[in-house]
Formats: structure tokens, C-alpha cells, sequence
């Protein structure tokens, strides 16, 4: 890989604003590296013209609206999180209403589309997370964790689904078109639809749309700049599982691999992975991560901005203490280095061929969800998922739910199991890995050539998605696009974050305003300012170390770069750091 590789992007800085709500997290822009590409015009607002009867003036195709109505502004509790939104019109329905014919089971595309009152011009498609199966609130809250000023507060009209399903359980994989819908049909034919919708509302379809999430919806927003360009002119996708067959069954070989070093078993008999390695030992090798590579980045302040320094510096076998005796915290065993090892270098095959991308050592790890995307979702997540969505066949339900989840992931093999995510089976005639992943995904010409912009962002202590694939898949897409893919598409590594937020990190930040800025005014993002949630934080991150202040800031800078300390200045702050 090239972590490396150079660019000669000019650094310059200036402050944009679009919003009050946005104003304080500050954006460094700088010119488009291509000017050759066409600049797309700005949104214009207008105002909601129909709510109430907009189910009975609009015929759209496949679709029943179930409810429209008015939501007076006020306050929307999601996640923790309070928001006060603006008065908007909020609209409920379903798609291509069936029956499926496998399972007999009732299916829908579910939508709600929220349409503020004083409308920016924009539509946001909202991609949901997990297995989707529930229709999240269409608030747009899309990049980073508990944002500060979510889509629908910034004006935007937004748009949440279930993708296809009406549970967030993975039996829907025994339907053929559910598949299909949670892979990408859903997105397809949702699009037109809401764009239509949009029209009827405000009298005029969305200037410009945005299709933007985190997770599995990060994973929405890679497929959709490859599938559905033309519809789309920003792309926001945030830890992006791009490939999420090979992602859960890796999390099924590392339960494996933990499973030959933990040391209880838990009510069901099957191994207690969480006795594998405990949070003070993932503690400990965190302790020494930041030992070794703090300074890397030009201050020691608990963070490790040099991902590539620090894994050329930090070597597990030597950096951290070998235990003697008893496990007692202090040291790792050789048997758990050896695990780890093989873990973070990732799967192979018999014949020594990757089946996944490994991970970078980040003292990010000894974060809770990093721990619970290692430990509790092999058996309680993935297993379902890979059963029966990401393997064709799919399995039946009376035998996966014979055997606990755990013993599933450990029966798992890689060698005869793993090749299903890409074979087609009838009536499952596209297999996993196409319906799941972005077609061509090094080749975004079509994106690109219309003038559509695209930021990615990965917490570098992802405990499932690993931030190193899709720093690979950047290092591709730049060499497809002649080195200079940063005209349209750029990638930003959040130091210590886990999996779209949480860790010791600033992971608190505005993706979407530089997004419409870029696409918009041709405002290229050179760096995004990430804020810690301490105290006073609309929700506080618990796991920032006490040494950290509360209002902690970072530049969020374009890979390769990286944050580095100018030598003077409060380095609480994100102005004492530069991209280098
Ligand atoms: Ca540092």
C-alpha cells in the first residue's frame, strides 16, 4: 500500500459559514485540483407549498403514502441527542408493497421524507446503518458522532428507509429482492421517487442531492456513486463497510481466533470472547501504542496523527510486555500476541491469499466499541448476517437458530464457507458480493465528469470495517484517476476513533456543510475540524482521557496527510496543527 504517496495540493485556509449552527466548526478550503471538471450551481431555497394533501395530488408510481403531516418545530430526542428542528412536513409510505415468494413473508420499501417549512433546494437520502429494517427519523444527523446540525436543521429535505425490510433481523435474506433492496435496489428506487415527491411539495424537483451515512450507510453512499452517479451530486460515506461480505466473515475467523485464547465460556458452553483479551489489556497495548507513536506527529498529547509512522514504529511482539506468569493485566501472553498478530494482519486462506484487508494498530483500541464489534457481534451480528445475506445459499431458519450464534461463527470455514458470498444459487441469481459492494469501484469517472464531489471518513480504530481497506481502495482510485483524485474524492482518517464514533478522539464534526460546499462553490476541503465531546458536549464521549481538554479541536486532514504540530501554540487546539 501507499501510505505515502505524495501530494502537492497548496495549503491554503479560510473560514466558510453556511449556517450559524455550522460557524463554529471551522472548514479549511482550498482550490479544485481539476478545473477541468464542470461546477454544478447552487441550491435555491422555496418555501413548502402542499403538506396535508400531497398523498392525493401526487400519483407515484409503486408508491402509498400512509400519512402527511405537519410537524411544528420543537425538539426530536434520536440517539441520546435532542435537536430542535425547524417546522417541517413529515410524510410516511411504502414501495412496491409484496409478498415474497419464498418465505411468505410481507415486504416494503418503508420510507418517511421530512420537507422543512424554509427549504435549502437540497434532498439528503439518509443511509441507515446495521441490516436496516427500521426507518430511522429522516433528521440527516450523518456525519460524526451526535452532530451538532443535522441535514433537516440545515434546511435540507431528508430522506430515511428501511431499505426493503420491515425488522432489523437478517432472515429477510431468504427473499431474493430483499437482498436486492438492502444491496442497492432500494436506493434506485427511492431516488426518483422523493425527487418527485420533492417537486409536488415545493413546486420544483431538489437543485442538488446528497446521499450520505455512516457504517452500512457509508457502505449505501460508496455503492451509490458507482451505481447511481447520474442521481446524485455529493457523497458522504462515513466508515464505509464498501465490502461487507468479506468484512462479517472476518468478524466470524477473529471469533476463531479469539475463541484459542479465551478462558471462560459463557451460559451456552461456547467460548467468552471477552476473556480473550480484557479491556485492561487492550488498555495496556493502547498505553504502549501512545508510547511509541505520540511524539510521531510533533507532540505528545495522546494522540497518534502518523498512522503510517506508527506502524512501522509499534511492533506488539517487543513494545509490550510478554507475561511470564499469570495473566494479570500487565503483560499479553505469547499465545495472545500470536492471536493479535494474526488478527490485525487479517485473513488468508490455505493458499495464502487475503480474504480480508488487516488493521491498523491505533491506540483507539482500547475503546468499548472496538472491543464489542471484536467480542459480542460475531455471535450476536454477523453470524445472522452471513447466514443468510452474504452467503448463497442462504441458510434455513430452523437450522441457524438450532445452534447458538457462536458456534455458527466457529463452524464457519473460510476455505469452503467464505467463496458463497460469491456464488448465485436460483432463485438467488446475483451473488452477495455483487449486490453488496460498488461495481468498478476504483472507476468514479462518472461521478467525477459530472461534477459530483465525494468525501469519505474512517475512525482508524474501526473494529469491523477496517480503515486500511479503504485507504487502499483511495491509493486505487487515485492511481485510476491519474493521481488526481482528489479532485473529486477525498478521504478523511479520524486518529482514534471506533467504529463512526466513540474512542479517545475528536469525533464530533460537520462533514456535509464542506460537502455542499466543495460540489457547490467549488470550495475544496483540505482539512474538516473535529471537535472531543467533553464536558458541556450535547453528548459526552466518557472514554477521553482526563488530560484532554473538554473543547479539544483537530484538523481532520486529506489522506495521506496527517495533523502535525506546528512547534507552538495551544495544542488544545486544532489552529496549532497543520495537514503534512
Ligand atoms: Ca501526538
Amino acid at each position: 500500500m501507499s501510505l505515502t504517496r505524495g501530494r502537492s495540493t497548496p495549503l491554503r485556509t479560510q473560514s466558510v459559514a453556511l449556517s450559524a449552527a455550522v460557524a463554529a466548526l471551522l472548514i479549511g478550503c482550498g482550490g479544485s485540483s481539476d478545473a477541468a471538471l464542470p461546477r454544478l450551481s447552487a441550491a435555491t431555497p422555496a418555501p413548502l407549498q402542499s403538506c396535508a394533501t400531497l398523498a392525493g395530488s401526487l400519483a407515484l408510481p409503486d408508491t402509498r403514502i400512509t400519512s402527511a403531516e405537519l410537524v411544528p418545530a420543537g425538539p426530536i430526542t434520536l440517539q441520546g441527542v435532542t435537536t430542535q428542528v425547524p417546522a417541517h412536513c413529515l410524510v410516511k409510505g411504502k414501495m412496491k408493497e409484496r409478498t415474497g415468494p419464498v418465505d411468505g413473508a410481507a415486504y416494503a420499501i418503508g420510507f418517511e421524507i421530512r420537507l422543512p417549512q424554509d427549504w435549502n433546494g437540497r434532498f439528503l437520502h439518509q443511509a441507515n446503518g446495521g441490516l436496516d429494517g427500521s426507518v430511522v427519523p429522516a433528521l440527516g444527523a450523518v456525519s460524526g458522532a451526535a452532530p451538532v446540525a443535522p441535514a433537516l436543521v440545515q434546511g435540507f429535505a431528508v430522506l430515511s428507509s428501511d431499505a426493503g425490510h420491515g425488522a432489523p433481523t437478517p432472515f429477510f435474506g431468504l427473499d431474493p429482492q430483499a437482498r436486492l433492496d438492502y444491496g442497492y435496489q432500494a436506493v434506485g428506487t427511492l431516488t426518483p421517487m422523493a425527487k418527485n415527491l420533492i417537486k409536488g411539495a415545493y413546486g420544483k424537483a431538489p437543485d442538488r442531492s446528497y446521499l450520505a451515512g455512516c457504517s452500512n450507510g457509508g457502505r449505501h453512499a460508496m455503492v451509490g456513486a458507482s451505481r447511481y452517479a447520474d442521481q446524485y451530486d455529493g457523497i458522504l460515506a462515513g466508515n464505509p463497510g464498501f465490502h461487507l461480505p468479506k468484512a462479517a466473515t472476518t468478524q466470524l475467523w477473529k471469533a476463531q481466533q479469539y475463541a484459542k485464547v479465551s478462558t471462560t465460556t459463557d451460559a451456552a458452553g461456547q467460548p467468552d470472547l471477552t476473556s480473550a483479551v480484557t479491556p485492561a489489556e487492550f488498555k495496556l497495548i493502547g498505553s504502549k501504542i501512545v508510547a511509541k507513536c505520540d511524539a510521531l506527529d510533533g507532540v505528545v498529547d495522546g494522540q497518534v496523527n502518523d498512522v503510517a509512522a506508527c506502524q512501522a514504529a509499534f511492533n506488539l511482539q517487543t513494545d509490550v510486555p510478554t507475561c511470564t506468569g499469570a495473566r494479570d493485566g500487565s503483560c499479553i501472553s505469547s499465545a495472545q500476541k500470536g492471536v493479535l498478530a494474526s488478527i490485525f494482519a487479517g485473513p488468508k486462506n490455505s493458499k495464502g491469499e487475503a480474504l480480508y484487508t488487516g488493521t491498523w494498530f491505533d491506540p483507539g483500541i482500547a475503546g468499548a466499541n472496538f472491543a464489542s464489534w471484536h467480542f459480542g457481534s460475531p455471535a450476536t451480528r454477523d453470524a445472522g448476517a452471513v447466514a443468510f445475506i452474504f452467503t448463497s445459499p442462504p441458510s434455513t431458519v430452523a437450522a441457524f437458530t438450532a445452534i447458538p450464534g457462536m458456534q455458527y461463527a466457529l463452524n464457519f470455514s473460510m476455505e469452503t464457507d467464505y467463496p458463497k458470498m460469491f456464488a448465485t444459487t436460483a432463485p438467488y441469481n446475483e451473488s452477495p458480493w455483487s449486490y453488496m459492494t460498488p461495481p468498478n469501484e476504483a472507476d468514479l469517472g462518472a461521478l467525477k465528469n459530472r461534477g459530483a464531489k465525494m468525501m469519505v471518513y474512517h475512525g482508524v480504530a474501526d473494529g469491523v470495517f477496517s480503515p486500511l481497506d479503504t485507504a487502499q481502495w483511495m491509493d486505487r482510485l487515485n492511481a485510476n484517476h491519474g493521481g488526481s483524485a482528489d479532485a473529486f474524492a477525498r478521504l478523511f482518517l479520524v486518529p482514534g476513533m471506533n467504529h463512526c464514533s466513540g474512542g479517545p478522539a475528536t469525533d464530533q464534526f460537520d462533514m456535509l456543510a464542506p460537502l455542499v460546499a466543495w460540489v457547490e462553490q467549488g470550495q475544496a476541503p483540505d482539512s474538516v475540524t473535529a471537535r472531543a465531546r467533553g464536558a458541556g458536549s450535547n453528548l459526552v464521549n466518557a472514554e477521553l482521557p482526563a488530560s484532554w481538554s473538554a473543547n479539544r479541536t483537530r484538523p481532520l486532514c486529506v489522506y495521506p496527510k496527517v495533523a502535525r504540530y506546528n512547534g507552538s501554540g495551544d495544542v488544545e487546539s486544532a489552529s496549532s496543527f497543520s495537514c503534512k
